[in-house]
């Protein structure tokens, strides 16, 4: 057996928190050394905020009493000895609750009313008014107090059928999945729209996040749910019954909220990361039937199961999430192998794990390379500055005053020329900043919010929205012409720059290099992504409730922020890559500035006959000397930093869960 969850995801955290202090220690090496330059400090700033805030959600999807609660029960919160999300027969979860930390809070429920729904404001903006949340406190060492606590995700409260209409609950024309009225014509509807649960458990605390949701209808009433929370999540476990088989509601929610989208094309690296579990396996168990016998039975149920959702049966884990609970509490080892949860956390974890340290890795790499490569560009300008001034000395050898003079001289013209260059220098930069404002106004807010202008218009008219699919093709149309505006108006900006720095090379002896072209493919895709998973949400089968003028109006909110956040690092992109493009002209400023003072004070020396020639020259070569160190150091911390990125440890294949004989 590898090792279990909690170990990877402890693994992981070390490695984070071990990479977060060697940037720090580069970090200040480098300012140790002035080689901290605007680029480069961004640089560092953002790998330090993507390995630090990186968060890692697993969201549980299903049906209604799965066992979804039961599941994340038994793989996170054993210890506690006992149940701590409800988990009974029947609708339990009422609403959907995301389990993390975060610090700067105590230990708490927090509930977001139900009612809040009748506002058009998306949950995101909900979030950020912590006073509308009904805050509960969470007392860690008492596991009683906690579940207690913890019941309220699962309250209900009656209201009119015009109420439940109103948020969502009760729709007229789809009559089979309205909630039962009683007698005095009242349903019951979640009494809370969310929770958040705060809690330190050692997982969360390093950035784990995991999201338990209701079963069908509530899950789809809440369109930030389906369209934003469970696609972005890094893995979503979906959990079948063995009692139960795949049923039609099973079908319904792995088509439409399960699979992503462009899974059903290609086995790209999204679809590796939804788990289906077949849950309730003891119900098999049986003593009346031998061990064989259930084996062959869960194997048939695996295989049927893996036919109807169209994957392969190893990706179909068989587990007793009640008996694994019941396994850890008891410290009954049999009884856990034959739950099969050892198994199933350990694909999980090799999923998340692996799929965030490829994310991680990647951006890794690609920020070292080019820190690495930003400093060793200024080292080298300093390399040839130092043979430079060493070429000058030389000259000097044997030479008599007035030689030693008129060279000050030519200096100090040089160094005049020089000062006028930084008005042409200046002159580029404004042109820059010119082209960087337009394309930055095309990423920015005003300009999404104008081209999402006539979808909104398309889903708030009245009734159904059978037009709404076009319009949305051609949103997405035009926001990918702004992509690509984006990317040409960047392409101009680097042959600017690269005729620019051509010029000043030419005429004052620089080294710029031409700047890298600016690549924004991950934009394309994120759009292409977001496209693929709203689609559904436009087609027929939500005609119905699209025409709700409340939840079309949610999911244009949803859709909104979706898309603002991939404008928005869309555009930090292009804003890092401006700065390294000019980074090195800064660089070669400050440097030249650093060698006339340095030349003409060398001068003035060897006049004064202060030091002689045969030092400074010596002054020199120990200056290169440390310079190549410096290199070599950069190297060593490049590599270092590059080193703990070696894949995980692959957990043994998978071991079918059988009968506790
Ligand atoms: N026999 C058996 N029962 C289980 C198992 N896992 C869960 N159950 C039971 O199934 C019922 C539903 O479990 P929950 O965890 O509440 O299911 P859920 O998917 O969270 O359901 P909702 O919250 O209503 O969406 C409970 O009574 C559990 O005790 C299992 O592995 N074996
Ligand atoms: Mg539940």
């Amino acid at each position: 057996m590898g090792p279990s969850f909690n170990e990877q995801f402890d693994q992981h955290g070390a490695w984070r928190r071990g990479f977060a202090q060697q940037l720090h220690g580069l970090r200040e090496w480098l300012q140790s050394q002035d080689l901290l330059d605007a680029a480069v400090q961004e640089r560092l700033q953002r790998l330090e905020a993507q390995v630090r805030g990186d968060k890692v959600m697993v969201a549980f999807v299903a049906e209604f009493s799965r066992g979804k609660s039961e599941l994340i029960n038994a793989v996170f919160f054993a210890h506690y000895g006992r149940r701590l999300m409800p988990a009974s027969a029947g609708r339990t979860t009422m609403c959907p609750a995301e389990l993390g930390w975060e610090a700067q809070l105590p230990p708490c429920l927090r509930l977001l009313p139900i009612d809040t729904r009748e506002s058009m404001e998306s949950l995101g903006q909900w979030r950020a008014r912590p006073e509308s949340w009904v805050q509960l406190p969470l007392d860690v060492k008492d596991a009683q107090q906690i579940a207690d606590t913890l019941a309220k995700v699962a309250e209900v409260r009656k209201v009119s059928v015009e109420q439940a209409r109103v948020w969502g609950f009760w729709h007229d024309e789809d009559p089979a999945g309205n909630p039962l009225a009683d007698a005095q014509g009242m349903v019951e509807v979640p009494m809370w729209r969310h929770a958040l649960i705060n809690m330190p458990h050692p997982l969360l605390k390093q950035g784990l996040v995991i999201l338990d949701t209701p079963g069908l209808n509530a899950v789809g009433a809440e369109p930030e749910l389906t369209v934003n929370l469970i696609p972005q999540a890094h893995a979503v476990v979906f959990v079948l019954g063995a009692d139960t088989g795949v049923t039609k509601s099973d079908l319904a929610i792995w088509r439409d909220h399960v699979l992503p989208p462009d899974a059903a094309t290609g086995g790209d690296a999204l679809a590796d990361s939804r788990l289906v579990v077949l849950n309730k396996i003891d119900t098999l168990w049986d003593s009346l039937s031998s061990g064989t016998q259930v084996q062959a039975q869960l194997l048939r149920q695996r295989q049927e199961s893996a036919r109807m959702l169209g994957l392969p049966v190893e990706r179909v884990l068989p587990v007793s999430a009640q008996k694994g609970l019941v396994a850890k509490v008891g410290s009954n080892d049999t009884l856990l192998q034959a739950s099969g949860l050892p198994v199933f956390e350990n694909v999980l974890a090799e999923g998340i794990m692996g799929q965030r340290q490829r994310v991680l890795q990647t951006a890794v790499k690609a920020n070292v390379q080019q820190l690495q490569s930003e400093v060793e560009r200024v080292l080298n300008i300093r390399r040839r500055d130092l043979d430079d001034q060493m070429a000058e000395l030389r000259s000097l050898r044997g030479k008599n005053a007035s030689v030693i003079a008129s060279m000050r001289q030519r200096i100090e013209t040089e160094q005049q020329d020089f000062d006028a260059s930084a008005a042409k220098i200046q002159a580029v930069r404004q042109v820059q900043m010119r082209m960087l404002r337009d394309v930055f106004r095309q990423l920015g807010s005003s300009s999404l919010k104008q081209e999402l202008a006539a979808l909104r218009e398309a889903l708030e008219q009245r009734g159904l929205k059978l037009g709404a699919r076009k319009v949305y093709a051609e949103t997405f149309e035009r926001l990918r012409g702004v992509a690509s505006r984006a990317q040409t108006q960047a392409a101009e900006i680097q042959s600017m720059l690269g005729a620019t720095f051509k010029e000043l090379n030419a005429e004052f002896g620089f080294s710029l290099q031409p700047p890298a072209s600016l690549q924004l493919s991950e934009f394309g895709s994120d759009l292409q992504r977001i496209e693929a998973s709203y689609i559904q949400y436009l087609g027929l089968g939500h005609a119905i409730r699209l025409s709700s003028s409340a939840y079309s109006q949610r999911l244009i909110k949803a859709l909104a922020m979706r898309l603002r956040t991939v404008f928005e690092s869309a555009s930090n992109d292009v804003d890092l890559w401006s700065k390294s493009a000019t980074a090195q002209l800064d660089a070669q400023l400050k440097e030249r500035k650093r060698s006339f003072a340095r030349r003409i004070e060398a001068v003035d020396r060897i006049q004064n006959a202060a030091s002689g020639l045969v030092e400074r020259i010596a002054e020199i070569e120990a200056a290169e000397e440390q310079l190549t160190s410096l290199h070599l150091q950069l190297g060593q911390a490049a590599m270092q930093l590059l080193e703990p990125l070696s894949p995980l440890s692959v957990p043994q294949g998978l071991v079918a869960a059988g009968s506790p004989h």
